[in-house]
């Protein structure tokens, strides 16, 4: 076996702090601009830090792909369970009209949405993907309000860094930060090719999310609420996905 002369051995050793040392320089950097994610902590922390710090600073303001119509999937598939709970199987045998959207938190107005009220402000249609980090995907057409415009609405508080959302499903919860909530391709939607937004795909109202991976786009809104700190929700981390191993900045 060839032994490692010492030069390459101090070479290495130095190029591995080196390494080292830059992440800790980013991460100071990261930190000093705000953009450290919920999820900064443990084995993959410097990882996350970097991930979205550097996202921030080059793609702030990028759009997601959007495709024509003729790239629609034919199949789209929906991923996990509907929910059965009773409330929820009465809302939709009365067409959702009882169905209500709380938004609260850092906001001027705190208030209550139908999907009629959101059907009455200026809709956005677009054609994206949505990709599952379980490595399926899918290209629909949705049709909702942006959350930029719901927020305007309720008036955001100047304080406010972060959009936590959640579903009828209780497990399944998500936030994002302003840049996201503000982004004009963040939307509630409310329909999907055509037609209103099926159960099956987070009927009746659904935030999609096409600047990250399919998880974020969470389904069955119930409530979206405005922070300056995460760290009163769940663990802490951010949201859901995090306490289960998987990044709560999902960046594509
Ligand atoms: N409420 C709720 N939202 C959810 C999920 C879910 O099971 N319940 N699954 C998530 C995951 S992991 C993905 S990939 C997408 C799947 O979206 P689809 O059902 O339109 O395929 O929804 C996300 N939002
Ligand atoms: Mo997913």
């Amino acid at each position: 076996m060839k032994t490692m002369s010492r030069r390459k051995l101090i070479t290495t050793g130095l190029a591995a702090t080196a390494g080292a040392s830059a992440l800790a320089a980013a991460a100071k950097l990261a930190a000093r601009y705000g953009l450290v994610p919920p999820d900064h902590g443990g084995l993959y922390g410097v990882g996350e830090t970097l991930t979205y710090a550097s996202q921030r600073l080059i793609t702030r303001h990028t759009m997601a792909r959007e495709f024509g119509r003729g790239q629609i999937s034919k199949m789209p598939f929906a991923n996990g369970k509907r929910p059965r709970d009773e409330r929820y199987l009465q809302l939709e045998a009365a067409g959702f009209t009882g169905w209500q959207l709380a938004v609260d938190g850092l906001v001027a107005n705190p208030g209550s949405f139908s999907i009629a009220d959101l059907r009455r402000y200026p809709p956005r249609t677009q054609i994206t993907h949505l990709a599952c980090e379980e490595g399926w995907s899918y290209i629909a057409e949705w049709t909702g309000v942006p959350l930029a415009h719901v927020l305007n609405v309720v008036g955001v508080l100047p304080n406010a860094r972060y959009v936590v959302y959640f579903s009828v499903q209780k497990n399944w919860w998500e936030s994002v930060d302003m840049a996201d909530a503000l982004h004009p391709q963040t939307l509630l939607t409310y329909s999907m090719n055509d037609g209103d937004l099926p159960p099956a795909f987070g009927g009746p109202i659904r935030l999609r999310v096409p600047r990250q991976l399919g998880y974020k786009s969470v389904k069955y809104l119930t409530r979206l609420t405005v922070t300056d700190n995460l760290s009163n929700f769940g663990k802490g981390l951010g949201s859901a996905s995090p306490e289960e191993g998987y990044s709560w900045y999902a960046g594509i």
